[in-house]
């Protein structure tokens, strides 16, 4: 029997944060990767093609925000446009519902501060027909999707026009209009629900790619573990991304991956899979691109890692003061992926100061008018809320006996 070590002696560690309140973020000079450092491979190629993209880091754009190497998308200026756009309409958006949520007229918020270029990068990616199945950091996907603002607004409060009626947290979107699945509250469900119906997708032939997202610390579900064996085994047309911005809530990513990345783990699976710079708008749509190509062609799901980090609180409820230093943000390296298109877009010519000055106020009266709006509707401090009979409504096509049993009983 060799003799027991002790914690200190063992030859592994726990992973801890690098930085607690108090000390220096410090993460260096910028990213070793470098655009141009990876191949991009073809879409029927095996996971095995992938090993050093599951380790690298595929970027697009440089530090000096120039677009370089393969994976380049080539976009045309519309399409950057529009995109900057959706990223500066999310950031003021959430803005806004803080304030909100800060004077009490909404329960509860969560932002999506630096993570903004995710969904949306990702989202248009996609083909119209294809699903989404997000997690509360992917509300973003809606504005390309074409969500009414006021809708979102009427949610977050649970107004009378709210289209779920009170039953969702706020930020917990659901808008079978846009494809964009319930979120649920106990996380990394909509992992295996992707698969799912990625499955179902192939079984009945139609070209439908499933795309989900959940994050570092939920890839500790089963949940996760579940929908990636099944996505290995039968090949569906699904994108499965893990978001990995290195924390989940106060807990870092270095406790949830045992020193390896998190795309490694798709590559366990034999599934290709990549990890990708989550602050590059340019980066997330290629290989997004990719992904839905592979899918679209019946050669099975892809995995994706995205490297990004959490700038905000993780909701309202959070302060991140206890458990990093303060302006941890500002030193990750990753920078700030509306600055980042915006650089670009202003290197290209196709954009300036001016411009971007007259899109935040513009962006800023939209929202400021939806929200106005929304609120006629009832606001979480004076009310209309939804009536209380709308908990026996809306749920079961056919009411079964008993939901109607309680309800009279109530006599709603
Ligand atoms: C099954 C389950 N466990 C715990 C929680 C509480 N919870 C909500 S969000 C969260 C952290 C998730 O972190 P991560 O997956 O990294 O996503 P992020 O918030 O960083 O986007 C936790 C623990 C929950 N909602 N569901
Ligand atoms: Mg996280």
């Amino acid at each position: 029997m060799p003799e027991r070590l002790t914690a200190t002696e063992a030859p592994y560690t726990i992973g801890t944060p690098p930085f607690r309140p108090g000390e220096e973020a410090d993460f260096g000079e910028g990213f070793v990767e470098q655009p141009g450092d990876l191949n991009k491979p073809e879409v029927n190629c095996s996971a095995q093609d992938t090993a050093t993209h599951a380790v690298g880091l595929i970027r697009v754009l440089d530090d000096e925000h120039v677009a370089h190497g393969e994976w380049n998308p080539n976009l045309d200026e519309e399409t950057l446009l529009k995109g900057l756009e959706h990223m500066m309409r999310l950031r003021i958006f959430d803005d806004r519902m803080i304030k909100m949520q800060r004077t009490g007229l909404l329960s509860f918020y969560m932002r999506s501060f630096g993570e903004e270029a995710i969904a949306i990068a990702q989202t248009m990616a996609l083909e119209e027909q294809d699903w989404l199945f997000p997690s509360y950091r992917q509300p973003g996907a809606q504005f390309v999707r074409g969500r009414d603002m006021v809708s979102m607004i009427c949610h977050c409060i649970g107004n009378t026009e709210d289209n779920v009626r009170g039953r969702q947290m706020p930020v917990h979107y659901t808008w079978k209009e846009g494809r964009f699945i319930s979120i649920s509250s106990p996380v990394g469900t909509q992992f295996p629900q992707a698969v799912g119906v990625a499955m179902a997708s192939a079984y009945r032939g139609l070209d439908e790619v499933c795309i989900s997202w959940l994050g570092d610390g939920t890839s500790a579900q089963g949940d996760f573990h579940y929908a990636v064996n099944f996505a290995s085994t039968f090949k569906p047309p699904v994108i499965l991304n893990v978001v990995n911005n290195q924390w989940a809530i106060s807990t870092h990513a270095n406790l949830a991956t045992g020193g390896r990345t998190f795309a490694e783990r798709g590559l366990a699976y034999d599934i290709p899979s990549f990890r990708v710079d989550g602050n590059d708008f340019l980066a997330l749509y290629a290989v997004t691109k990719w992904a839905r190509d592979r899918a679209g062609a019946g050669l099975g799901p892809t995995f994706i890692e995205v490297y990004t980090y959490r700038a905000g609180a993780h909701s309202s409820s959070d302060d991140p003061i206890a458990y990093r230093p303060q302006d941890e943000f500002k030193h990750w390296p990753g920078g700030d992926p509306i600055e980042r298109l915006k650089g670009h877009l202003i290197g290209r010519g196709l954009w300036d100061e001016d411009k971007h000055t007259e899109l935040t106020e513009r962006i800023d009266a939209e929202v400021m008018a939806a929200y106005k709006e929304a609120c006629t509707f009832g606001d979480l401090a004076n009310g209309p809320y939804p009536p209380a009979s709308t908990i026996f409504t809306e749920v079961y096509e056919e009411v079964p006996w008993h939901v109607q049993e309680q309800r009279e009983e109530l006599g709603k």
